[in-house]
């Protein structure tokens, strides 16, 4: 008699401590999610991005790696394969580079004036130049031609004609060309 009279109060409290149980375990998800919310956008806000490479923009045309002569493309001892261009307004040197394709090839680049940016046509080759900073990136060019390679970032009222043009070379062509060890680009000379 007394275990039916009690039953439906026995069955509120079992639920009523469920409720308690989940609501408990929900608090402390969401206290999980909003601290890893706070953490990690403290770390973002707090950390540069992984790899910031800084230049000099006044002495980058007189010393070290952006000089003329080492402008263009290069065949490394290790076969590695490095375009180094500059972009200024309102022209990129080289105004033409050669690529090899189906080769992991790796730009690095940087402004002198204004911040520029380039696309290699429609492939995934894609940057923003500034100032002060060398963009670097690696990527691999699927099929042999040639593609337009404008800016892409509004540097000044020349910035429509400001273009240049790539040559993506079947690999062949490409190490029989590089093989002498000097910068290589597809402007005529
Ligand atoms: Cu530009």
């Amino acid at each position: 008699m007394s275990a039916t009279s009690a039953a439906p109060h026995g069955a509120e409290a079992v639920s009523i401590a469920a409720e308690r149980r989940w609501a408990v375990v929900v608090g402390v998800i969401i206290a999980l999610l909003v601290a890893m919310m706070v953490i990690t956008g403290l770390h973002w806000a707090a950390m540069p991005p992984s790899r910031v490479e800084t230049i000099d923009v006044h002495t980058l045309h007189l010393k070290g790696e952006f000089v003329e002569g080492n402008l263009g493309t290069a065949l490394g001892e290790d076969g590695k394969v490095t375009v180094r261009l500059i972009a200024q307004q309102y022209s990129f040197v080289p105004q033409c580079i050669v690529v090899p394709a189906e080769m992991p090839v790796t730009f690095r680049g940087t402004a002198t004036d204004a911040i520029h940016g380039f696309v290699v046509g429609t492939t995934n080759a894609n940057t923003m130049l500034i100032p002060g900073f060398v963009a670097t990136f690696t990527t691999s060019f699927r099929k042999p031609g040639e593609h337009l390679m404008p800016c892409h970032e509004y540097c000044g009222t020349g910035h429509e004609a400001m273009w240049a043009r790539v040559q993506v070379l079947p690999p062949e062509e490409f190490l029989a060309r590089a093989r002498g060890g000097e910068r290589l680009s597809c402007v005529p000379r």
